[in-house]
């Protein structure tokens, strides 16, 4: 029987780049087997633009993973739609392999990303949303229906760092990609009051994946072209921007915490802390006696070898 904890209603909030499909190629698995049900995945600009990240996860969800049955949304925020976003990892989010798949135009769905989070946190129960891009969909949520965030059962969350340098040139490294972006967004997601578990880069960066082993287990697979490119330029990518040495022949795959966690939330180190978020999307921990609810920060993994048994699931 499968674990009651995994029948779960989730929507992924994503902005499409390889280590988001690392993460939506396992919850769509579980979909297929029916241990959760992925109500949609709705879109939103970050690691490319708002019309790219749409197009791309269409291409994933559609002609790669063949998967028919969760709808995909466009965002319609374009607070910063013309950033200069795509440097890591291409205009399609997946070091240019997503155009080799596929280059079907999808038209764009009558409902906006927000419309159908808005939507679905109304009518259905049981909702964990996992949101591994810019929290902008969220805030737009939450400011055209005020509290619609809190029907949420969880809210899982990569972005942020605590402790660990920052990775987005739009606030000179002073702040994780993510939150960077949109600042303002993770401040009104943070400061919301939700039930929030945070994945910030001070785990995602530790924990790294070997790609000897990731090559193996995904040639298994249908999409084995697919998921080489996706490995091999991300890896190329990391050495360009310096977040690895050539020698160093493993990835960090940040968003894809957000799934191990759901499957099982005891491979982490998780404290609770009270913090808050800065416009520039700077963590700040409150000291002494505050109001702000407290969120679960995760800081480290405990095991790396569980953590990548799991993470490698999507490759059966
Ligand atoms: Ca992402």
């Amino acid at each position: 029987m499968a674990d009651a904890q995994l029948i779960n209603n989730v929507i992924i909030d994503t902005d499409v780049g390889v280590d988001d499909t690392f993460c939506m190629a396992n919850f769509l698995t579980l979909h297929r087997k029916k241990r959760c049900k992925v109500l949609g995945i709705t879109t939103v600009c970050g690691n490319i633009t708002t019309e790219n990240a749409f197009q791309s996860a269409c291409i994933l969800v559609r002609d790669v993973l063949k998967v028919t049955d969760v709808p995909v949304f466009r965002s319609g925020c374009s607070e910063f739609n013309d950033c200069n976003c795509s440097f890591f990892y291409g205009q399609d989010g997946h070091c240019g392999t997503l155009k080799k798949q596929s280059n079907r135009l999808f038209s764009t769905p009558n409902q906006t990303s927000e419309q159908f989070l808005i939507e679905q946190l109304k009518t259905e129960q049981n909702v964990t949303v996992v949101a591994i891009g810019p929290l902008t969909n969220l805030a737009k949520a939450e400011l055209l229906c005020p509290g619609v965030l809190k029907k949420c059962k969880e809210i899982i969350v990569m972005g942020g760092t605590v402790y660990e340098p920052g990775n987005c040139p739009k606030t000179k490294m002073e702040s994780e990609y993510n939150f960077g972006m949109d600042g303002k967004a993770a401040k009104c997601v943070v400061s919301s009051g939700v039930n929030l578990t945070l994945f910030p880069l001070d785990v995602t960066s530790s924990v790294r994946f070997d790609i000897i082993e990731l090559l193996n287990r995904s040639s298994r697979t249908k999409q084995k072209e697919f998921y080489k490119d996706c490995i091999e330029g991300t890896f190329n990518a990391m050495v360009l921007h310096g977040e690895t040495k050539p020698e160093d022949k493993r990835l960090t795959i940040h968003d894809v915490h957000c799934f191990v966690y759901h499957m099982n939330p005891q491979l982490y180190s998780i404290e609770e802390m009270r913090i808050s978020v800065d416009e520039e999307g700077r963590v700040t921990r409150e000291k002494g006696e505050s109001q702000i609810r407290p969120v679960r920060v995760a800081l480290s993994g405990k095991d790396d070898s569980e953590i990548t048994q799991l993470v490698l699931g999507m490759f059966e």
